[in-house]
């Protein structure tokens, strides 16, 4: 018998610390062995003259979610493929919880469609309804599964949450040691700013964007970032679009607090001005926050390189563009206010911060795979089994031309939606093979992977996330 199931010669092996040319041998879907050279009889990758990097892990992405009609359009086999097509092998996706509702009675559905796809997967609880009953009966439940972490927004009609239940979340997630990921934009601006812009009839895609400014991103960011200090609870904020939110993050990891900073490649590669194409054509490029000036792609890089953003996630959200199910679900005349947000982007994610980032020399190889693979996986608790290469983690490896030119085109991405928003862009660097648990499931494009085989990846408790034990008084409160 082969003492290896496959092995990957000759790459220059990328770990986020440096890069060296060694070979990997992988057993039953592990890394074993990292060395000059290894034997093998058995299967065997040329990585010659290629990079060698840890599989993606996205953080953030909305798959098949639950929505109060039906699921989202993208499913865990198509995401799946998508995922391998862009180098990526593991994602965190969202369950959600609607307000009166709990959160258990939507578990088995969703664990049961994400074991249909390929991908290895975890999940964020969204928390919309903090009950008694959720908080102290029904999340202990989720943690004991392997959960742990929980999402909140502190904008949209259906899920934002008060200050005071935003603090029962993070004292709860403290007790349990879970850590909280919060959507930052202030609901009530952007209502009342929406009204007014409707009134006077500003309906259009580009005023999604003068609904919600920096300055409402910035607020919330603040807000979050005040109240996890005053319960010394941990949190990620998520997509953050704009330096003035950052800024708020900076400060306060510069007074020790642990907060970490997520930020997407539509923040460095699309801008509001997207919006402003003629007709519905502007609703292809709807998200939240929404994408802003491109003056502030430059700051965004800035914060990147300072450490204060340290993982790019996709937020991959895919709604169809044709049809009346996807982007059209309101009509094609709809008010920029009932289109809905989200765009495709898991394909792209990596593609696009390698080209932006490292081909154009903004930033390393190295903050590259921490970016996109270490610190994602440090900070949701799936290391050391994800998002590195070493012995003992899972054998995912995305296999790279950093020469490969490509213009991206949606056929490229393989995702369910009928467009991306990245149609045209050139980029220099592309994953040529994907490797999952030793598996190659991804070669110069084809995805070859058996539906099924996904794994959830429970995560228990891990000291990263562990709060600081600074507190204003000896009174937690929880
Ligand atoms: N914004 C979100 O908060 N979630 C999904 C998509 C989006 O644009
Ligand atoms: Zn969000
Ligand atoms: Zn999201």
């Amino acid at each position: 018998m082969a003492e290896f199931d496959l092995v990957v010669r000759g790459g220059e092996v990328a770990t986020g610390f440096g890069t060296t040319r060694y070979d990997i041998g992988v057993k039953s879907g592990r890394i074993v062995a990292l060395a000059e050279t290894l034997e093998t009889s058995g299967a065997s990758v040329d990585a010659h003259g290629l990079l060698v990097l840890p599989g993606g892990v996205d953080t953030h992405c909305h798959i098949e979610e639950a929505q109060p009609k039906g699921v989202a359009e993208e499913s865990f086999v198509t995401a799946s493929r998508s995922a391998f097509a862009g180098g990526t092998t593991s994602v965190v996706c969202f369950i959600p919880q609607w307000k009166g509702g709990g959160v258990l009675e939507r578990h088995a559905d969703a664990e049961a469609r994400a074991r249909k796809g390929m991908l290895d997967y975890s999940f964020h609880q969204i928390i919309a309804d903090p009950t008694d009953e959720v908080m102290e009966k029904e999340i202990p439940q989720l943690v004991a599964k392997g959960i742990r972490s929980l999402k909140v927004f502190l904008t949209y009609d259906a899920v934002h949450l008060s200050d005071a239940q935003y603090l029962k979340v993070l004292t709860t997630a403290r007790r349990l040691g879970c850590l909280v990921t919060v959507h930052c934009e202030n609901y009530d601006a952007i209502n009342w700013r929406t009204q007014k812009l409707l009134e006077a009839g500003m309906t259009a895609p580009k005023y999604h964007a003068w609904s919600r400014p920096p300055v409402v991103e910035r607020e919330a960011t603040h807000r979050a970032i005040a109240l996890a200090e005053f319960v010394d609870q941990p949190i990620q904020v998520f997509h953050v679009s704009c330096a003035e939110a950052a800024e708020e993050i900076a400060r306060a990891q510069a007074r020790g607090v642990k907060v970490w900073g997520e930020t997407c490649p539509q923040y460095i590669t699309l801008t509001a001005d997207d919006m402003d194409r003629p007709g519905f054509e502007g609703a292809k490029f709807m998200c939240s926050p929404s994408p802003r000036g491109a003056d502030e792609h430059a700051r965004i890089w800035d914060m990147i390189r300072r450490g204060v953003l340290d993982v790019v996630s996709s937020d991959h959200c895919a709604f169809s563009f044709g049809g009346d199910k996807g982007k059209a679900q309101n009509g094609r005349d709809a008010v920029f206010r009932d289109i809905p947000n989200g765009i495709p982007g898991l394909a792209a994610r990596l593609p696009l911060l390698f080209s932006e980032g490292v081909s154009k020399g903004r930033i390393t190889l190295d903050d590259f795979v921490r970016l996109t693979s270490t610190n994602p996986a440090r900070l949701m608790g799936l290391a050391p089994r994800k998002g590195s290469i070493a012995v003992g983690a899972d054998a995912d490896l995305a296999i790279w031309d950093p020469k490969a030119k490509k213009t991206l085109t949606n056929a490229l991405m393989q995702h369910v939606a009928d467009y991306t928003p990245y149609e045209g862009m050139e980029v220099t660097g592309w994953p040529v093979m994907t490797i999952r648990r030793g598996e190659v499931v991804m070669r110069d494009g084809v995805v070859q992977a058996e539906e099924g085989t996904a794994q959830f990846l429970p995560r228990g408790p891990y000291s990263f996330i562990a709060p600081r034990g600074v507190l204003a008084n000896d009174f937690v409160g929880s």
